[in-house]
């Protein structure tokens, strides 16, 4: 066979786990086949493998991939655990979207977590991130944004469940997001992308434009708490952080803060905008703040002129933000114009010590291709440029670059590769942390057109892998997505401890069980109906294939909490509860507890059952609510 599915050492490391899980006889068969392999035989494989020089995309039916890939999930709202390089949709995260399998949006649980927008059933997520520490994937939080209804939004990478989501105030629109990445992930960093009057309450006058501000918004990554915000000029569209701690930079396409677009596109250059957080967090400390719209964040002024900002002049209308993960450089993407402009990051200190003028900055505007938008990079110093226009990924090395702009004669472009077609971001594996290990690169393709087979009007999205370990790009793999993956990350499974059951003590259902106890309920023992005026609390168990109640009774118009407890102990048993005719469903892990509030509407028997199959005897895991006229 051609194609070499791994390297010795990481199968080896699989079969492990395999090992302890299919027990001695599946233990004793490998060794059997291994035995024969002699140190020749391995050494003519990695001879095969060499000539090939190039990694597989291949993973074998149950084996595991080498990473996760968390994938934004667009105007569907939600976020998608991918395996990295199967291509395998491995999980469905719902945060900004309702979600009938899990129940997201409808149990008590999640509308708990989603707080003040737990009315709202859709939303558009765009960036994930993963916190990391010093400059490292950590594993424990990934976090998103809501253009849609400008929410930030944080999944707990041990459940993979979201955990947090809060509306921003004063802004509309987040855009951009990223976390800060040294020394750790204090803060998550995003942009307020639409312009609106600082107090929007429709009292002042909505014609004047003068008054529309875009918000630079910096948000405590332990609470989710907006620590503070930082008033621009112009709009803000994407973000990065550099590798020391001390600067974030933001892309403006709308310097002008026009309100359509031959207003938008009118001036000639817009700005990058490079935020001193040590500047920002002393003028927080000192009281120079203002609040607006009657809550208490602190809104720093960091218009031009101020010392907590400074505004690097690119061609007209960058979009995404890239940091070199040497430290070096922020890339802000051209998109109109065919370039990119590589900011000096150790040129910042001097920018904001007035040294030098903001343009200084700037050590190299490389021409591309037309229409990038987003870069991203390897461990050798090479970038990946996405053109939109020309459908492609432009490879480029990033020292050449400098050196053509300084004047000498060499060719920065090392390689163009048609993609399929429209690319809007890219990734590489790791490649936005110092573990870039220029392995893979995902092109997330905003057409598919002709690549599959025909499905309506409405197509599939094409996610590419590209192979990027030789010196030559590789299209591997075309992946038909869902709308709309606007952005990726790619985490070596290393980085990942996700549980296996969840903890009797997990916040996320802490405050059902609260409630319990209130009700002197032990939601492991008790099967038990509550009755508090009009509301009625039933507590169930659940265990293969059983509930723990067959039957309870409450009046027509009574407002039904269901709290469901799965006492199954076994790996990747879960149950459901749904009610029928009710619109009431919910996943309940093992070891989780789950509850659901709905009004007893209808008078008669209402059959509820499990909707997640869990045993042969699955079918008859149900029971009836008895709905008194
Ligand atoms: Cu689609 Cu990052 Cu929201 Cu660019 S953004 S393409
Ligand atoms: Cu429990 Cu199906």
């Amino acid at each position: 066979m051609s194609n070499e599915k791994h390297d010795v050492n990481d199968l080896e490391l699989e079969n492990e786990d395999r090992r302890k899980f299919f027990g001695k006889t599946a233990l004793l068969g490998a060794g059997a086949v291994a035995a024969p392999m002699t140190a020749a035989m391995f050494s003519s494989m990695a001879q095969a493998r060499a000539k090939e020089a190039g990694n597989s995309p291949f993973v074998h039916p149950g084996d595991l991939d080498e990473y996760y890939g968390f994938w934004s999930g667009g105007h569907s709202g939600e976020v998608r655990i991918m395996g990295i390089p199967s291509m395998r949709e491995l999980m469905r995260i719902p945060v900004f979207n309702t979600d009938s399998a899990t129940g997201w949006g409808l149990t008590d649980e999640s509308k708990r977590i989603k707080g003040d927008s737990a009315h709202l059933l859709a939303g558009d997520s765009h960036h994930p991130h993963m916190s990391m520490t010093d400059g490292r994937y950590n594993g424990k939080y990934v976090f998103i944004n809501d253009k849609a209804n400008t929410r930030v939004a944080r999944i707990r990478c041990d459940v993979m469940k979201c955990d947090k989501m809060i509306t921003v105030p004063n802004v509309q629109a987040i855009h951009g997001l990223r976390v800060q990445k040294v020394p750790y992930t204090k803060y998550v960093i995003c942009n307020g992308e639409f312009e609106i009057p600082m107090n929007n309450d429709g009292k002042a006058s909505l014609e004047d434009v003068s008054t529309y501000r875009s918000l630079f918004n910096v948000i405590d990554a332990e609470t989710m708490e907006v620590a503070f915000q930082v008033m621009v000029d112009g709009n803000l569209d994407n973000t990065d952080a550099d590798y020391d701690g001390k600067y974030f930079a933001s892309t403006c396409y709308n310097s002008e803060m026009g309100m359509n677009l031959g207003e938008m596109i009118s001036a000639e250059r817009d700005h990058v905008v490079v935020f001193s957080l040590a500047a920002c967090e002393a003028a927080v400390k000192a009281g120079k703040f203002k609040t607006y719209n009657g809550n208490n964040i602190p809104v720093l002024d960091g218009r031009k002129g101020s010392n907590l900002t400074r505004y690097i002049p690119v061609p007209k209308s960058p979009h995404g933000m890239n940091t070199s993960p040497n430290g070096e450089y922020f890339v802000a993407n051209g998109k109109l114009s065919p370039t990119v402009s590589i900011i000096s990051i150790k040129k910042l200190d001097d920018l904001f010590a007035n040294k030098i003028k903001p343009r200084d900055a700037i050590v190299a505007e490389p021409e591309l291709g037309l229409g990038p938008l987003h870069t991203a990079f390897d461990n050798k110093g090479n970038a990946y440029t996405t053109l939109f226009l020309d459908s492609q990924i432009a490879k480029w090395n990033v020292e050449d670059a400098i050196a053509a702009h300084n004047g000498k004669k060499v060719n920065y472009i090392r390689q163009k590769l048609d993609v399929h077609y429209q690319p809007g971001h890219n990734h590489t594996s790791q490649g936005e942390t110092r573990d870039a290990d220029g392995k893979w690169l995902i092109s997330l393709c905003k057409f598919s057109k002709d690549r599959f087979l025909p499905v309506g009007p409405l197509r599939p999205e094409n996610d590419q892998l590209i192979d990027i370990s030789g010196d030559e790009m590789k299209l591997v793999h075309d992946g038909p997505t869902y709308a709309e993956p606007h952005d990726c990350m790619i985490v070596h499974r290393s980085r990942m401890k996700p549980n296996k059951l969840w903890t009797r003590d997990d916040p996320i259902f802490a405050e059902t069980l609260a409630q319990a106890k209130r009700d002197g309920v032990n939601p492991m023992t008790d099967n038990k109906v509550i009755r508090d005026g009009n509301k009625v609390r039933v507590y169930m168990t659940s265990v293969a294939p059983t509930f723990g109640l067959e039957s309870f009774k409450v009046k027509l118009g009574n407002e039904v909490t269901v709290i469901v407890t799965n006492l199954d102990m076994v790996e990747d048993v879960t149950h459901g509860f749904c009610m029928t005719n009710h619109g009431v469903q919910m996943e309940i892990g093992p070891q989780a507890t789950s509850s659901i509030t709905f009004t007893a509407d209808k008078p008669g028997v209402q059959w509820y059952y499990c909707n997640w199959f869990c045993h042969a005897l699955h079918m008859e895991m149900r029971g009836r609510m008895l709905v008194e006229a």
